[in-house]
């Protein structure tokens, strides 16, 4: 990859992130694949991305939908590598993309979905960086519980770079949780199975070390990302630790269920 795309120093002009804010909205909400940004605009860097989502997050805001918390993306060896990437993102969460544990979501409101499992942590105190350690992220956090994070790229065919998917919000689109939420100390966030079924077969099996180690080290992550960004993480936050296997495609009729050692089940089906 080019370094100057992993730069945080924005390179484009604020019309150009207003005009790239539009571009992905439009295909967000109408469920329109689009070419990658960098093809318009090769000079794109990570920093250009960042700011590209924060108008996104912005004019959410501005039109009262609420924030939920944030999400961490790419963080797994088996993602970076299934990606081309080596560098993890983040993402922002609102709460109307959230969806009750075994509801039903429509393909054709999206371009093409994949479903992977996620610990998710809410937290109890804020978090702020730069320094954040995996320690502080367990004494802040109030409660852990499995979850599913529904991506949907809007780039043809997965075609992107890390200032495009950051733009694109790191792809995220829909979520749930459920199962049994527990303490974080209770249980053994290390090495937790888990097991991805779509029909009742399993497609996926994994431990959550493989989210940079230790799922709390990914939120430390994106309370990291968040300092250079200046912001930080406020109690209450809902944040989702990154993909523990592989994300798998999704079609209408498919009924996807994450089974998670010590913290039960949650599941979605698709029409
Ligand atoms: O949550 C994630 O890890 C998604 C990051 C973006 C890449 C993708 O669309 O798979
Ligand atoms: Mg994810």
């Amino acid at each position: 990859m080019n370094p100057q795309a992993l730069s945080m120093r924005p390179a484009l002009a604020g019309a150009d992130i207003q005009a790239l804010a539009d571009r992905v909205l439009g295909a967000q909400r109408d469920a329109r694949a689009i070419p990658k940004l960098t093809d318009d605009f090769p000079a794109m860097t990570l920093g250009d991305g960042y700011a590209v989502q924060r108008e996104l997050l912005r004019r959410a805001l501005a039109q009262g939908r609420r924030q939920a918390g944030w999400k961490a993306g790419l963080t797994s060896r088996a993602k970076m590598e299934q990606m081309g990437v080596r560098v993890p993102t983040v993402g922002f969460l609102m709460a109307d993309m959230c969806r009750a544990e075994g509801s039903v979501l429509r393909v054709d409101e999206l371009v093409h979905p994949r479903v992977e499992c996620e610990v998710a942590f809410v937290l109890a105190r804020p978090l702020a960086g730069p320094d954040c350690t995996r320690e502080q992220v367990l004494q802040a956090t109030d409660f852990v519980l499995p979850a599913l994070e529904v991506i949907d790229s809007r780039y043809t065919g997965f075609s992107f770079d890390l200032p495009s998917v950051v733009a694109d919000n790191s792809s995220s689109a829909r979520y749930a949780s459920g199962g049994r939420a527990r303490l974080a100390e209770d249980v053994d966030l290390s090495s937790l199975g888990v097991v991805l079924e779509r029909n009742g077969e399993p497609v996926a099996i994994a431990a959550s070390a493989a989210v940079s180690g230790h799922p709390a080290d990914a939120v430390a992550l994106v309370v990291n990302v968040l300092h250079e960004l200046g912001q930080q993480l406020a109690a209450g936050s809902f944040v989702m630790s990154g993909g523990i296997t592989e994300a798998i495609a999704v079609q209408p009729g498919d009924f996807v269920c994450a089974r998670f050692q010590e913290l039960g089940s949650v599941a979605l089906r698709f029409a």
